[in-house]
């Protein structure tokens, strides 16, 4: 197993949920983080608890390029040798079929999910490969796996997600990177309350009456796939609450 203190995790999305989670586990373990996300007091409070020495943060919207590349560029010298690149943040917006979802939650998603996980890894990979190796992991979802009603935009985003962390398995071969893909099925985070845009009643449903995963399940499975040694490549990693299963397919009938 790699040792985690040699570790610095550039994470996304650390402000909420998976993101938070494991910056809290990799700082457990003696690695270095660069924890982001837009909310700037979650970030302060973030480094608060884990100390300045360990955690570096920066307030950042995955969907401006030119921010995130500035903001890398500027990474102190002690979080320079980033080599996790965690692309976490993502969200889901609304559940309506495709003929009567929003398109502006569409563009939202794809800014988010697709071109600001694209900005985060492309601008962070060269450094990794200069460096003699790392490893990218990035979130997908069940949803990029299976399709259900209202998943739009947001299951067809986390298909790109899983598609490309492959692509980039082909193209980072023989440069020591790794890359795995999470897809994680019904966790019970902040992510259902960003999809109901604050209905926390409707937010609250799909957790009601079942026992759906937690945030520290995900950060663990992330983690461990980052520890393993070198000659190890997790491609896809696929969970789900025991709870959740498969339904039939479903037939129409008038
Ligand atoms: P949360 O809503 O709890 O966390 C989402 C994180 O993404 C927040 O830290 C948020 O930070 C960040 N984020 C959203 N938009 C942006 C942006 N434009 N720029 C920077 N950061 C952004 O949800 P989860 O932790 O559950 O979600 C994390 C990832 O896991 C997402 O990609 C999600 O699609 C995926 N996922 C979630 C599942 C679930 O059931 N919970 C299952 C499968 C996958 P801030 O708002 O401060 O910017
Ligand atoms: C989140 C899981 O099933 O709500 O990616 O789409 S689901």
């Amino acid at each position: 197993m790699l040792d985690p203190a040699e570790l610095t995790v550039f994470i996304t999305g650390a402000t909420s949920g998976f993101g938070a989670a494991a910056a809290r586990r990799y700082v457990a373990e003696g690695a270095k983080i660069i924890a982001t996300g837009r909310r700037t007091e979650r970030l302060e409070a973030l480094q608060a608890e884990l100390g300045a020495d360990k955690c570096h943060i920066i307030t950042l919207d995955v969907q401006d390029r030119a921010a995130l590349k500035a903001a890398i560029a500027a990474i102190p010298a002690p979080f320079a040798n980033i080599n996790v690149v965690l692309a976490n943040a993502g969200l889901a917006l609304g559940l309506q079929p495709a003929y009567e979802a929003d398109e502006d939650d569409w563009d939202t998603m794809v800014a988010t999910n697709i071109n600001g996980l694209l900005y985060t890894v492309r601008a962070l990979l060269p450094g990794m490969i200069e460096r003699g190796g790392g490893h990218v992991v990035t979130i997908g979802s069940v949803a990029g796996d299976y399709a259900y009603p209202g998943s739009g935009v947001y299951g067809a985003s986390k298909a790109f997600v899983k598609q490309f962390a492959l692509n980039l398995r082909a193209d980072l071969q023989g440069k020591n990177v790794r890359v795995t893909n999470i897809e994680p099925g019904l966790t019970e985070t902040e992510f259902s309350l960003v999809r109901f845009k604050g209905d926390a009643d409707r937010a609250g449903k799909p957790y009601v009456n079942t026992v759906a995963m937690n945030a520290d399940d995900i950060a663990e499975s992330i983690f461990w796939t980052t520890i393993l040694p070198r000659h190890f490549n997790v491609n896809r990693l696929q969970m789900m609450a025991t709870t959740q299963a498969f339904g039939p397919f479903n037939i129409y009938r008038e």
